[in-house]
């Protein structure tokens, strides 16, 4: 075997051998660069006699031709494939649904919801939202709403109390969130149509009870505000709440001292199955309280009774959240537990509205 042809074997192996465009870069310098070996050969060639010329020096420019295009073939191959590998890595599912944004991730306590269920259908009746604090008088909690000092209507509420101040003036954690009908009343003329959400706080504590709980009164104030349009608006709000087409209410004469007459309402539903279901069955389940509001009270609010008349009515919402989404213990609720959150919570962007569903 000739020199040229043992050379053309080997420069074939390392050729096919290249892994990447670097190495066959190197093959191609080792052979035709400056001092390559063909590079060698060739220099050869001046040397040579005329005949030797036409023969070795035909060989060796067939040689380098041959080297030359196998090597461009074998950069061209190298190339496409590290395309193709790069394309296979880089490559993107455009199919894939986008991920949770942060503002997605988190989830909206049940409370919340139910409150912003509450908000948008009271809204929808023409109602606005009244807010006060948490730390209250004693008037504002009590005297004002017809619980006269030394009333036993006070010993209904177990009250938490603040050290005495410096004028000896016992300040309470509220314990419904009447006081702010009063601040409502006192500050803006009728008519006066205001739902009043928040937290309410009484020494209480078990799986039923919680110390801090919720609740959310309204308020109507009008000429001729009257026990039928109370039964309306009560009624609307609960098909509403509790969406279905109709709904069954029993009213039960209670008392309250900041009304009268006072009533208690239940409605109707049916508790046979695993969910409890309403408008229907054999079962009465409480959910307000309601009433007249008491001349006394239109007085401490700074309204004529002759005048003006209204109706209010209260609900827990802790015990309604329960029931409407199944929740078992109401201690969950205070836990800041991640993974119940995750089960019970709601989407923040889905906001409950009555026209896109409120719990949908
Ligand atoms: C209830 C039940 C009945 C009520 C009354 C008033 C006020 F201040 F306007 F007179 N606010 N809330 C009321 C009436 C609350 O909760 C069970």
């Amino acid at each position: 075997m000739s020199d040229l042809d043992q050379l053309k074997i080997s420069l074939s192996a390392e050729i096919a051998g290249a892994a990447d465009e670097a190495a066959i870069e190197a093959v191609r310098v080792n052979a035709l660069g400056k001092k390559g070996s063909i590079s060698e050969l060739l220099k050869t060639l001046g040397a040579m006699s005329p005949e030797e010329r036409q023969t070795r020096g035909a060989a060796i420019n067939q040689l380098k031709n041959a080297v030359t295009e196998a090597i461009a073939a074998r950069k061209t191959a190298l190339k496409d494939q590290a395309i193709n590998a790069r394309l296979a890595r880089e490559t993107v599912d455009v199919t894939l649904p986008v991920r949770a944004s942060p503002a997605e991730r988190g989830r909206i306590h049940p409370i919340t919801q139910i409150i912003d269920e509450i908000t948008a259908i009271f809204g929808d009746m023409g109602f606005s939202i009244a807010e006060g604090p948490d730390i209250e008088t004693d008037y504002y909690n009590f005297t004002a709403l017809n619980f006269p000092v030394g009333h036993p209507a006070r010993e209904m509420h177990d009250t938490f109390f603040l050290p005495p101040d410096a004028n000896g003036e016992r300040k309470v954690l509220r314990t419904h969130t009447s006081p702010v009908q009063i601040r409502t009343m006192e500050g803006q003329q009728p008519p006066i149509r205001i739902i009043i959400p928040g937290k309410t706080y009484r020494q209480d504590s078990d799986a039923t009870h919680s110390p801090m709980f919720h609740q959310v009164e309204g308020l109507v104030i009008d000429k001729s505000a009257n026990v039928a349009n109370m039964r309306w608006v009560l009624e609307e709000f609960c098909k509403a709440f509790f969406e279905v087409p109709s709904v069954n209410m029993r009213f039960r004469p209670s008392f309250f001292p900041f009304t009268e007459p006072s009533v208690e309402v239940d409605i109707q539903c049916d508790r046979s199955g695993d969910v409890i279901r309403f408008g229907e069955g054999s079962d009465w389940m409480e959910i307000l309280g309601c009433g007249m509001v008491h001349p006394n009270v239109l007085r401490a609010g700074g309204l004529d009774p002759d005048v003006y008349q209204g109706f209010a009515w209260g609900m827990g919402l802790d015990r309604i959240a329960m029931l409407k989404y199944g929740m078992p213990d109401l201690r969950d609720f205070f836990n800041a537990d991640i993974r119940w959150m995750n089960h019970y919570g709601f989407r923040p962007l889905d906001l409950p509205t009555l026209f896109g569903g409120l719990s949908a």
